[in-house]
């Protein structure tokens, strides 16, 4: 494919500097999913299943997740199936749960 047209947003958290690779205790997960409507916690990951009128809107969505993941350097992964989008988020660098996923989940919410 020729180059994606998705451009940095210096804005994001986690964008650029210092990573913080921390992971989050129980309490602290629990208490991050308090706010994050819909969102589960499964083992290492934290996971949502959006439901939406098409695979048009669906991939919207998607579309714009991708915009914030790349601006984020933060990647879920990503199910679909016509108009079902699961989103599952873990910090693979870490081995586990950390700001990072959290921030990028209250991104996409803020989106969506
Ligand atoms: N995404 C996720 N979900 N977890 C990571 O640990 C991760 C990532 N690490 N995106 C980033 C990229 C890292 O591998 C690169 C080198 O920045």
């Amino acid at each position: 494919v020729a180059s994606l047209p998705l451009t940095r947003s210096p804005t994001r958290a986690g964008a650029e500097g210092a990573r913080n690779l921390n992971r989050l205790g129980d309490v602290q997960i629990d208490r991050a999913l308090e706010g994050l409507q819909g969102w589960v916690r499964e083992g290492n990951e934290i996971c949502k299943e959006y439901r939406f009128g098409d695979f048009a809107q669906a991939f919207r969505f998607l579309t714009g997740v991708a915009f914030l993941a790349h601006g984020a350097d933060h990647h879920p992964e990503i199910w679909n199936v016509y108009n079902r989008v699961r989103l599952r988020l873990s910090t693979h660098d870490a081995g586990g749960l950390t700001a990072r996923d959290i921030e990028l989940a209250q991104a996409i919410e803020d989106f969506l």
